[in-house]
């Protein structure tokens, strides 16, 4: 045993902070995703209701998934813990009891389904070699039908669950023999590092402690099993083949598990690490069969021997197939030792339904391209493993020590990052033609591609609107993807996409981008992603309000944290480009844009007419940071241009729009103008969060509006328990005048805490938060799967989202306060 040092500073190492829960845990308000609208709702929708429906006939017909289903959304399982997987390689989600479920290895498509034959088993003998006690380490009852030879049904009340993205810990008591066994999951998510945090996959340490005064022999058995949960991707002739590695002081071996997906290779790898004193085994079974060639072996031997257990049924359907690798040690009294197994998702090679290009996923920079890396990918990963918990702790600790944070933020900030990785997450190299087209200096000449999924259910690459408020973690973390996602969306802005369609919203056909609009997002995965952008078709997307305002807003944020002249040099024509179009939607000469009266903003069932707090805050802050951009670049005429524009906006909009205690929705003198927006101050969110300390809108004002929005959407919304409701009347009552005004959007709530704590209001700012994260991950259950909206009660909309990740510009803006 010579890890026994580490081994007993170690004691699995569960920390302090994270999400904990026990296995028999029941969430107190468990939801769905059925929201019936009001009638008032459904009236203003009718027509988009109505050809939505045909545009669903329509994907049904072409065997194609729509983008968005909202006829079949997700119904949420309440049951996720922290997934598996790097970054852009595949992700296998994890439940906090220990499932395997919630595949993405096919690129952004997801499968909401547990795999029974995925599991770890432990089984102890004693000093005979008599077997005493096995188990699967799963709280499922047996079934009867599948592997019923296991025992199965741990008892709940001895587990216990601690989620710290990317980390997770289980801990499984096993009274009778003073047994204790942790398994700890390490995934490589480690900020501003790019060479690990691609790989595809994680490790299980597993630590045993025998507190007893026997000795013991103790195996623990992985078992993982071909397929991605659902019949529809049945791979052809799926197939196991062993393997071992010995180089370099380091020997692995498992199992490499041969499938294909959509005509794409995909070999999971399973595998142990052989170390002095721990016996490694190995045995296929049939993952729909009885189970009993392992539950036999281990029984008898404590370990896998392939006993000739008669007419086995392996291989007969050709359909499924599944491997298990067992590591067995020696435990003696009072000590512990540890068991160190690995997964991993070896699919170099990718291709869209509808593209003819080849992308090989980032990995492959470092690691073999033709489907015979996973040896290497296990061994490197234990020879690193340590390595890769130094630099996550690196990372945490300062924010998990700091004993002025609550303990709740210390949780939140780090497991909602998940979604970088866990967003139908893809990062795939340049292209051939690329390192001849693209500058050195360009991000994306050494980094790649980088697009992640609007949602799980929402099925497009970088969501534009949405991204904004999430690339706050990217920019902090990962800062070279936010980069290569701005370099992408840049050479977007001066093309037009020629192929027509109809809108859903107003039925009105138009192209679907047109020249100098950022586009709404890069595509959809059933398609051809990256070069068919726009694969939302609800809006004319080109005519939104905040998208060309969002991506001037990006640069300038981007360039106060990397400080990079060079980029904002990169990015300024198509800066001047999209704020001259911008521009055209002041029609009025006023200096200020207008909305169109359709929901032409990522609030995309709430419309806004006239001057609207929200676009018109953004043109504000948009044409702040384009004064500043052109003054860091010199371009005196048109630092002018936008300031002497500036100045006059920010008159008319504080005419259109201040009423004393906040901004008003829109200028429209609707009913619903009246409404207290909890994101009116979305533009000056990011400039604050930019360092800027110069008035763009009147602080006072600023200020009042922050406390109007506490009181009222925070406080005056389920007894300031769950975040911020978008839209509140000033009677107290949540604006109901769309679907959207009466949620409460996780990420909206996150990005106003972050406002409120930039502005001093830290308390108010903390509890905001707070709301939203007990509610998600403590009352609802649907932590690792954030949704983007909950409504006052019951219902949740669109889970596994991206907006979330704007929790990040909270730790900017703390980090802001820290450095005045
Ligand atoms: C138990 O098994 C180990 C190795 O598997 C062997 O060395 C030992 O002699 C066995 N002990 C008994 C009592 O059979
Ligand atoms: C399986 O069979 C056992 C014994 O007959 C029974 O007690 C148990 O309820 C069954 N389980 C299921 C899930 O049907
Ligand atoms: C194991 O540890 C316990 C408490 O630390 C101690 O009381 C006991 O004597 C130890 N047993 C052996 C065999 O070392
Ligand atoms: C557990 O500890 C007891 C004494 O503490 C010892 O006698 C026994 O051999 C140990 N078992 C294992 C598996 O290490
Ligand atoms: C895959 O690549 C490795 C290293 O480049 C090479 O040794 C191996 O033969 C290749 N295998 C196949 C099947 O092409
Ligand atoms: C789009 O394509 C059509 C037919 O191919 C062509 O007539 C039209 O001029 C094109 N429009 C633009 C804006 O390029
Ligand atoms: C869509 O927006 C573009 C760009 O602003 C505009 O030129 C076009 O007329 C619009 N098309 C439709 C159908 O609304
Ligand atoms: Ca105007």
């Amino acid at each position: 045993m010579s890890d026994c040092d580490d081994v007993n500073n170690d004691k699995g190492g569960v920390p302090e902070y994270g999400w904990k829960v026990d296995f028999d845990h029941q969430f107190p308000d468990p939801r769905t995703p059925s929201y019936m609208p009001r009638i008032k709702q459904i009236l203003q929708l009718l027509p988009l209701i109505i050809r939505y429906v045909f545009y669903m006939l329509l994907c049904y017909l072409k065997g194609q998934k729509p983008i968005m289903d909202f006829l079949f959304p997700i119904k949420s399982k309440h049951m996720y813990g922290v997934p598996l997987g790097g970054i852009g390689g595949g992700t296998i989600g994890r439940g906090f009891k220990g499932e395997f479920c919630r595949y993405q290895v096919v690129p952004g498509m997801y499968e909401y389904e547990s795999v029974q034959a995925n599991q770890f088993i432990v089984n102890i003998q004693n000093s005979e070699n008599i077997t005493v006690y096995n188990n699967v380490l799963s709280c499922l009852k047996c079934n009867n039908k599948t592997l019923y030879n296991w025992k199965w049904d741990f008892p709940s009340n001895q587990c216990k669950y601690t989620g710290l993205y990317p980390r997770s810990w289980t801990e499984y008591l096993i009274p009778e023999f003073h047994i204790r066994l942790i398994c700890k999951q390490i995934s490589p998510i480690i900020p501003h590092n790019y060479k690990d945090s691609c790989i595809p996959g994680g490790v299980f340490i597993w630590t045993v402690e025998n507190n007893s005064d026997q000795q013991y022999s103790i195996s623990l058995t992985f078992t993982f099993a071909s397929g991605n949960g659902i019949s529809s991707y049945h791979s052809d002739e799926p197939s196991c083949e062993p393997f071992n590695l010995n180089k370099d002081g380091t020997e692995v071996a498992g199992s490499l598990i041969h499938n294909c997906f959509k005509e794409m290779k995909c070999t999971y790898v399973i595998g142990g690490l052989i170390k002095e004193g721990a016996a490694f085994s190995q045995l296929n079974f049939d993952p729909k069969g009885n189970g009993m060639t392992i539950s036999k072996s281990l029984h008898l031997f404590g370990e896998l021997r392939d006993m000739q257990l008669g007419p086995s049924n392996i291989y007969m359907r050709n359909e499924e197939v599944a491997s298990a690798i067992c590591l067995k040690q020696c435990l003696l009294p009072n000590t512990s030792t540890t068991y160190e197994f690995g997964l991993f998702i070896d699919m170099p090679k990718i291709k869209f339904p509808k593209s003819n290009t080849e992308y090989f996923r980032y990995y492959t920079k470092f690691f073999d391209k033709n489907g015979t890396a996973g040896p290497e990918i296990m061994h490197y990963s234990m020879q690193n493993f340590k390595k890769w918990e130094q630099e996550i702790e690196k990372w945490q600790n300062p924010i998990l020590n700091n004993p002025l944070l609550p303990d709740w933020y210390k949780s939140a900030i780090f497991n909602e990052v998940y979604f970088v990785a866990d967003g139908g997450t893809i990062w795939f190299l340049p292209l051939k033609e690329d390192y001849e087209r693209l500058d050195v200096t360009d991000p994306r000449y050494q980094y790649g591609y980088f697009g992640y999924l609007e949602g799980h259910e929402y099925r497009m690459y970088n969501t534009y609107d949405v991204h904004f408020y999430a690339s706050f973690t990217l920019a902090k973390l990962w800062p070279k993807l936010q980069a290569c996602i701005q370099y992408k969306f840049r050479d977007t802005i001066d093309n037009a996409l020629n192929i027509t369609r109809k809108h859903l919203s107003c039925g009105t056909r138009g192209l679907r981008k047109y020249k100098y609009s950022v586009p709404h997002d890069l595509g959809d995965p059933e398609e051809d992603p990256f070069n068919l952008v726009n694969a939302y078709l609800v809006h004319n997307v080109s005519e939104w309000r905040d998208l060309n305002l969002k991506f001037v807003l990006q640069c300038y944020r981007d360039y106060t944290m990397f400080g990079d002249n060079k980029y904002l040099a990169d990015m300024y024509p198509q800066i001047k480009n999209v704020m001259e179009k911008s521009l055209s939607w002041d029609t009025d000469g006023d200096g200020m844009i207008e909305n169109s009266g359709t929901a032409d903003q990522t609030f995309d069932t709430w419309i806004m007419t006239g001057i609207s707090a929200y676009c018109g805050g953004l043109w504000l802050a948009a044409l702040y940071c384009t004064v500043q951009i052109s003054n860091i670049l010199k371009q005196d005429d048109i630092s002018e241009k936008y300031s002497t524009i500036l100045n006059k906006a920010k008159e008319s909009f504080n005419a259109a729009l201040w009423n004393g205690g906040y901004f008003n929705f829109d200028s429209s003198g609707q009913h619903h103008s009246k409404s207290i927006m909890a994101d009116q101050l979305c533009g000056e969110w990011y400039l604050k969060c930019c360092g800027v300390n110069e008035e763009v809108l009147p602080v006072d004002r600023v200020k009042k509006a922050l406390h109007t929005i506490y009181k009222m959407n925070v406080l005056g919304f389920n007894d300031g328990k769950m975040g911020a409701v978008n839209g509140m009347m000033p009677d107290g009552n949540p604006d109901t005048f769309s679907l959207q005004s009466e949620e409460v959007w996780t990420g909206v709530t996150y990005a106003l805490s972050s406002l409120m704590i930039a502005h001093g209001l830290r308390d108010e700012g903390f509890n905001t938060a707070k709301g939203i994260y007990n509610t998600v991950y403590n009352n609802i259950g649907m932590a690792y799967q954030t949704p983007e909206a909950i409504y006052s009660k019951n219902a949740y909309r669109s889970v596994g989202y991206m907006r979330p990740l704007s929790i990040w510009s909270i730790q900017t803006a703390l980090d802001n306060l820290n450095k005045d």
